[in-house]
């Protein structure tokens, strides 16, 4: 299967499991779950031709294990980074490792300093356990730079942390004293 078209389709499925399902008429359950035939029917009907091949190539070729496929094999979701408010994915809290990081751009920080990192348009601040990973998700948005945050302080204070099933570390907010660049 073409590497382009898996590339495409990841894109069209973050968007509609994670930010816009209402775009092709698509209910999720507040897991995130998608019926798989359905979305199949919902993304026909948007001029999107996907099949179960296509689908299940992209679950299981997708480098950062964005989406899972249910027990059944009947139902997908994004495992993490949504947006959409029809979604509150209720996830084991757990405790971090001592220090997390997190990758952003250079033209960020000053803003970070004053506020702490944010979520911004998802539900959650994305952490990363190692700093190659933050690096890749900082160089998204422009020159990288890696912040180191303290997990177990943040932890010892109460915030809460929860880890999706590809690995990333999730948390609602971190408060700029708890970040050391
Ligand atoms: C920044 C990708 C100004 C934050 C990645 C980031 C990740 C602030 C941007 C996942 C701020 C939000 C998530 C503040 C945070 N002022 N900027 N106070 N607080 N920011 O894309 O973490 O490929 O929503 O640093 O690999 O970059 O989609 O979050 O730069 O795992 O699967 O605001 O998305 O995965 O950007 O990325 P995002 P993110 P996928």
């Amino acid at each position: 299967m073409n590497s382009k078209l898996l590339t495409e389709t990841s894109k069209f499925l973050s968007f509609v499991l994670r930010h816009e399902p209402q775009a092709i008429g698509l209910t999720l359950d507040s897991e995130g779950w998608a019926d798989v035939d359905a979305l199949i029917g919902a993304a026909a009907q948007h001029g999107r031709a996907l099949d179960w091949a296509l689908i299940e190539q992209v679950v299981a070729t997708s480098e950062k294990k964005r989406f899972a496929l249910s027990a059944d094999g009947a139902c997908i979701r994004a495992v993490q980074g949504h947006s959409t408010s029809s979604v509150a994915i209720s996830f084991a809290e757990k405790v971090p490792p001592a220090v997390l990081y997190h990758g952003t751009a250079q033209r960020f920080l000053e803003s970070i300093r004053k506020e702490g990192l944010k979520p911004g348009a998802r539900q959650y601040v994305h952490l990363s356990e190692d700093v190659n990973t933050a690096t890749a998700v900082g160089q998204r948005y422009g020159k990288p730079v890696v912040l180191t945050v303290d997990a177990k302080a943040m932890h010892v204070q109460g915030f809460k942390f929860f880890q999706a099933e590809n690995g990333v570390w999730l948390t609602a907010g971190v408060p700029h004293g708890c970040i050391a660049s």
